[in-house]
């Protein structure tokens, strides 16, 4: 056992995207790969010598010999203390939780969070901040600048650590502690949602299904719905993390959670259901017959999140990435709170919830969250849903329902047109980015264009300023196209178009989502020539 300095060349495209590292899992398994990167890491925070640092993943193919990669190296660089979940697994809220409980100097989590897992499907990696948060852009360039200068990493090498069983144990002289990755937060939840109320309702005989998809949420579900809730046994289906997620697409979109999609759209459906993504943090919430959007999920938690214990005193205000639909800037608006619009990506809303400036934030890409971590989080979505459903004793539906009416409806889509090549997507946003000045009084399918910019963001704490972060499109009537390319793809170009078109709460509230929007998305297809630059008329994905 001894500490080794091994000599690398650095490898070309090891730049973080909008949430860490996301390649092949293949390209992660080459050798040095995947240490290249971690060396990256650790010269991006002034190494890790006396640190304390969370590690763990969504137990996808490959987390296991990376986080023995990463407790090797950290115990060559001089790390004091190395907190791992059992298994080397670890949702990325409970990471965020776990950094923050044991006040750590941060974290390192393994996930391609959505994206498919296996041998020949997605891997990534990514460094959380000692608040919780993702690594802000300032430290994930400090981190590419480094994978470009390197030539060597340290590790000390020994054999791998038994991370099966819950236990201190130490690697060179880095003690390692091994927890129970789902007791701290399970224990978190307890203290934000009337649990009693939830359980009383269960015990009524209240239904519900969550699709944890093969993937890391099935454990924390478990626990906290069946074990501490008293839902049903079998409530949560697809319970067992798999390494290749069962090949299941973890995606909790109606695309690839079908299954639960069709058994709640059923006569006979739960009352409620629900379903997470690879790593825990994202969420879908549907009702008997109902699907809830992203967008409109955040606006309605927000409406009501006073009624759980832990927002009992009001939020501070709401925040939400462009793309996401108007639907919680009415809330706010009605609420008299702050509402902010970020770019995407979950670590632009870090500064905000530090300042005490907003309390909830969510993303059309069926992420929500609170103050209570640093990352978007599955389950405590589906908990203030149940904690609102409780109180309210109403369905979802008729919640949905009552919100819109008093608030409005914006109806929203989300085309995702896939694995495009990658010249052809950025030729089409080029040559889109270069008519916006003059699209203004233009008149599409009907609508007059009002404004289109392109999206600079300067955050409101710290003054760093973010550019080019979508192109805006938007129109006298108040509806809008948003043109983005997504950065947590592993094949190609993904095309994301946003569609946003509100309706009053007088108006027709109960229309189909891709009906009401038919203009927009005519226009969406026509201004950018979608099918000209990419040969694509149709998306692979609606959300
Ligand atoms: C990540 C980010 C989110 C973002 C999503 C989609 O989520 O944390 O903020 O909305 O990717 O990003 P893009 O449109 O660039 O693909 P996750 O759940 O993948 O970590």
């Amino acid at each position: 056992m001894m500490i080794r300095t091994i000599p690398v060349t650095p490898f070309d495209g090891q730049k973080p995207g909008t949430s860490g590292l996301r390649k092949k899992t293949r390209v992660f398994m080459q050798p040095h790969y995947l240490e290249c990167f971690v060396q990256a890491i650790f010269a991006s925070i002034g190494g890790v010598a006396g640190k304390t640092l969370v590690i763990g993943g969504d137990g996808r193919f490959y987390n296991d010999r990376a986080v023995q990669i990463i407790l090797a190296m950290a115990a060559g660089q001089g790390a004091a203390r190395a907190i791992v979940g059992q298994g080397g697994l670890l949702s990325t809220p409970a990471a965020s939780h776990l950094i923050r409980l044991n006040k750590t100097d941060g974290g390192i989590i393994l996930s391609a969070s959505h994206n498919p897992g296996g041998e020949d499907e997605d891997f990534g990696i990514k460094f959380n901040m000692s608040n919780g948060g993702p690594a802000p852009e300032s430290v994930t360039e400090a981190m590419y600048a480094a994978t470009r200068s390197l030539s060597e990493y340290t590790l000390f090498e020994a054999p791998d650590l038994d991370l099966g069983r819950i236990s201190t144990v130490t690697l060179g002289d880095m003690q390692v502690d091994i927890v129970d990755p789902v007791a701290d937060y399970a224990d978190l939840m307890e203290t934000l949602f009337d649990f009693p109320a939830i359980r009383a309702r269960f015990a009524a005989g209240f239904t519900m299904r969550f699709d944890a998809m093969c993937a890391i949420t099935g454990p924390y579900a478990v626990e906290v719905l069946e074990n501490r809730l008293g839902a049903a046994k079998g409530t949560v289906t697809h319970a067992t993390p798999l390494p290749d997620f069962g090949g299941m697409h973890p995606d909790p979109n109606p695309t690839w959670a079908h299954e639960l999609m069709a058994e709640m759209m059923g006569k006979d459906g739960p009352d409620f259901g629900a379903a997470s993504d690879g790593d825990g943090d994202r969420n879908m919430v549907l009702g008997r017959g109902a699907y809830v959007s992203p967008s409109d999920s955040l606006a309605v938690l927000a409406a009501n999140a006073h009624l759980a214990p832990g927002y009992a005193g009001g939020i501070a205000g709401i925040a939400r990435s462009m793309p996401t639909s108007g639907a919680a800037d009415r809330v706010a608006e009605a609420m008299g709170l702050p509402c902010f619009e970020t770019p995407t990506g979950w670590k632009f809303f870090g500064n905000l919830l530090d300042a005490g400036r907003v309390t909830l934030c969510g993303e059309e890409s069926f992420g929500t969250g609170s103050d209570h971590v640093r990352e978007k989080d599955g389950l405590w979505a589906v908990l203030l849903w149940l904690n609102i459903l409780a109180v309210r004793g109403q369905s979802v539906a008729e919640i949905l329902a009552e919100h819109w009416a008093r608030f409005g409806r914006n109806y929203y889509s989300r085309h995702d047109f896939e694995a495009i090549e990658a010249d052809k997507a950025d030729a089409m946003i080029a040559a889109l980015r270069a008519r916006l000045s003059g699209l203004a009084g233009q008149k599409v399918q009907g609508m007059t264009i009002r404004t289109a910019d392109d999206f600079a963001y300067t955050d409101p704490v710290d003054g760093s300023v973010s550019k080019q972060q979508g192109i805006r499109i938007l129109f006298e009537d108040g509806s809008r196209v948003v043109y983005r390319l997504s950065g947590t793809g592993t094949e190609g170009a993904t095309l994301r178009v946003y569609l946003d078109r509100y309706t009053p709460g007088t108006g027709d509230l109960q229309l189909d989502p891709q009906v009401a929007l038919a203009p927009l998305i005519k226009a969406a297809h026509g201004l950018a020539g979608i099918a000209e630059y990419t040969g694509r008329s149709s998306p692979d994905v609606i959300t």
